[in-house]
C-alpha cells in the first residue's frame, strides 16, 4: 500500500546520477511498502530547456534553474544532490541549514575541508531533525549486503586480506574527450575519488573495519585531451589549450589510476586499484576477502552472485560456492522477482532511497552518514599525499661482469 504522508523531493542535476536517482525515487514506492510517499516535485538545472526536457523524461513536476530557489521551497522536504563534486558542499550545507534532509552523491566532497564542513552541518542539522546521507549505492547490492552479513556472523573468521579493484576503460582511448571528471577543480581527483571512493567504502562496509594507514601510487597517462564538440571551452571555464593549429585540447589535471596498500584497524592488509584504463573492463568492482575461516569474492560485472569459500567444508568437496543472491531471504530481494530473475545497477539506487525513507520515518540516522563520507575522504586524501610524497627505492641490479670476469677463465676459440 502506498503511504499517505508525502515526502517532497527536490533534485539538483539531471545527468547520469540525476537519472539514476529519479528512477529510484519513482520506482521505490511501487515495489516496497514505504512509510512516506516520495513525490518528485522539482528538478534543478542551469539550462532552462535542458532541465525542462529532463524533467519531462524523468518524471518531475516542476523545474528551477537555480538550486537556491529549490532549497528555499516549502514543498521540498529532501534535497538530493547529483551535481559534480565542486558544488556538493555549498548545496548540501545550504539545504541542511534550510531544514531539509539531504542525500548527496559520492564522493561526499572534493576535499577533507569541505567534507568536514558538511559533516559538521549534518550534525548541527540532526539536532533540528534533518538527516543526511551520502550515496555509496553499491552497499545496497544484495550480494554485497550478504557478504557483510557473513563477515558479521563470523563465517570467514578473522580477516587477513582485502583485495579490491574498480576497473573501467571509458578514457583508455587517448582521443576520448575532456570532461569535468578530468578536472581537479571540478572533480577533486580522478579515478581515486570517482571510483576508488566506492571500493574504500565497500571494503570498510563489508569487513566492518576502518582503514587506518595507506601508501599510494597515482599516475596520469594522458595529459591532454580534445575538447568535446566545441563545448570544451566553457566546460573548462574558458581554458583552451590549442596546439599548432590542430584541434583544441585541454589539460587533464587528475589521476587516471590510483593504486594503494592499506592496513585496516582490525589487522587486515588491503591492496586497492582504481583505474579508467583497464581496457575491456567496463564496471568491474571486485572485492575479495580472505579470513582464517573462509573467503568471499564479489564482482559487479556478475552482480547477482557472491562467491563463498567455507573453511569448515570437508576437503573432499570444499571449494568456492557460487551463491545466486536472488532468494527471498536475501537483502531486499523479496520485493522484486522470483529467484534467479536478477537485479541490475539501478536497484542499488532504489534500495538506497528505501532505506533512507525508512530512516527518516523512524527518526534514525541513515547510513552511510556524512561522517562516514568524511572518513572516506580522509582515506582518499591520505592516498593522495602519500603518492605525492612517498619514498621510492630504485631497483638496482648488481653488474655481474666484474664478478664473472674474476671467476671464469676466458674461453679462447681458434
Ligand atoms: C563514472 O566513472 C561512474 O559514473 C561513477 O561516477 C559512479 O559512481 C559509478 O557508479 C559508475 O561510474
Amino acid at each position: 500500500m502506498i503511504a499517505q504522508t508525502p515526502l517532497g523531493i527536490g533534485l539538483v542535476g539531471h545527468a547520469f546520477m540525476g537519472a539514476a536517482h529519479s528512477h529510484a525515487w519513482r520506482t521505490a514506492p511501487y515495489f516496497f511498502d514505504l512509510p512516506l510517499r516520495p513525490e518528485l516535485r522539482v528538478l534543478a538545472g542551469r539550462d532552462p530547456e535542458r532541465v525542462a526536457a529532463a524533467a519531462r523524461r524523468l518524471g518531475w513536476a516542476e523545474t528551477e534553474t537555480d538550486w537556491r530557489r529549490l532549497v528555499e521551497r516549502d514543498d521540498v522536504d529532501l534535497v538530493d544532490v547529483c551535481t559534480p563534486g565542486d558544488t556538493h558542499a555549498e548545496i548540501a550545507v545550504a539545504a541542511l541549514e534550510a531544514g531539509k534532509h539531504v542525500l548527496c552523491e559520492k564522493p561526499l566532497a572534493n576535499s577533507v575541508e569541505e567534507a568536514a564542513r558538511m559533516a559538521a552541518a549534518a550534525e548541527r542539522a540532526q539536532a533540528r531533525g534533518s538527516r543526511a546521507m551520502v550515496g555509496f549505492t553499491y552497499r545496497r547490492v544484495p550480494a554485497v549486503a550478504l557478504a557483510r552479513q557473513l563477515v558479521a556472523e563470523g563465517r570467514v573468521g578473522e580477516i587477513r586480506h582485502v583485495r579490491a579493484q574498480y576497473l573501467q576503460d571509458w578514457i583508455a582511448d587517448a582521443d576520448a574527450p575532456m570532461s569535468w571528471r578530468l578536472q581537479k577543480e571540478r572533480a577533486g581527483s580522478g579515478a581515486l575519488g570517482d571510483i576508488g571512493a566506492h571500493i574504500v567504502d565497500l571494503t570498510q562496509h563489508i569487513t566492518g573495519q576502518s582503514i587506518s594507514t595507506v601508501t599510494g601510487l597515482m599516475e596520469t597517462f594522458v595529459r591532454q585531451r580534445p575538447l568535446a564538440d566545441g563545448h570544451g571551452a566553457s566546460l573548462l571555464g574558458g581554458e583552451t589549450a590549442s596546439g599548432n593549429g590542430s584541434a583544441p585540447t585541454g589539460e587533464v589535471t587528475v589521476d587516471d589510476t590510483a593504486t594503494f596498500l592499506a592496513r585496516f584497524g582490525g589487522g587486515a592488509v588491503g591492496v586497492f586499484e582504481a583505474t579508467r584504463f583497464a581496457t575491456g573492463r567496463k564496471n568491474a568492482i571486485r572485492v575479495e576477502v580472505n579470513g582464517t575461516g573462509g573467503s568471499l569474492a564479489f564482482d559487479f560485472e556478475d552482480m547477482n552472485v557472491l562467491q563463498f569459500f567455507d573453511g569448515d567444508d570437508p576437503d573432499r568437496t570444499a571449494g568456492f560456492k557460487r551463491i545466486l543472491v536472488t532468494e527471498s531471504t536475501h537483502p531486499w530481494a523479496s520485493a522484486w522477482w522470483p529467484p534467479g530473475h536478477g537485479l541490475g545497477y539501478e536497484h542499488g539506487f532504489t534500495h538506497q532511497v528505501v532505506d533512507l525513507v525508512h530512516a527518516l520515518a523512524d527518526g534514525r540516522s541513515p547510513q552511510p552518514s556524512f561522517a562516514d563520507g568524511l572518513q572516506v575522504q580522509c582515506v582518499l586524501d591520505a592516498v593522495e599525499r602519500s603518492a605525492a610524497e612517498g619514498t621510492w627505492y630504485d631497483v638496482t641490479v648488481p653488474d655481474l661482469h666484474p664478478l664473472a670476469d674474476a671467476t671464469t677463465a676466458p674461453t679462447t676459440r681458434t
